[in-house]
């Protein structure tokens, strides 16, 4: 199924501790996987498409750490909890979670 251009989807997804996400931009646009820093769980690791240390190195380097057409991110979660989300220049439109059970 072909997914509307600025969004990501599903939404929201639920694995377990150490599964992989992978985010694969099949839209016509470039975009980012940002997470935001005061939505993940305690002592869990910030992540981002360009492979900035803050949500704020993501934000100011855009255009630089976009996902390419085409191009796929991966990233692992080790730590249970809730993650939130989102494509640095579709903020309004763009943005999703992450739910890692233990178990
Ligand atoms: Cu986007």
């Amino acid at each position: 199924m072909k997914t509307p251009d600025n969004a990501f989807a599903p939404t929201t997804v639920t694995i377990g501790v150490g599964e992989r996400v992978g985010w694969i931009n099949d839209s016509e646009w470039s975009h980012t996987v940002t997470a935001y820093e005061d939505g993940l769980p305690d002592e869990a690791a910030f992540f981002t498409t360009g492979a900035y240390d803050t949500e704020q190195a993501a934000r100011d380097a855009w255009p630089d750490g976009d996902l390419e057409v085409g191009e796929t991110y991966e990233h692992t979660f080790e730590v249970a909890g809730e993650y939130d989300y989102f494509c640095v220049p579709h903020e309004d439109e763009m943005v999703g979670t992450v739910i890692v059970k233990d178990e």
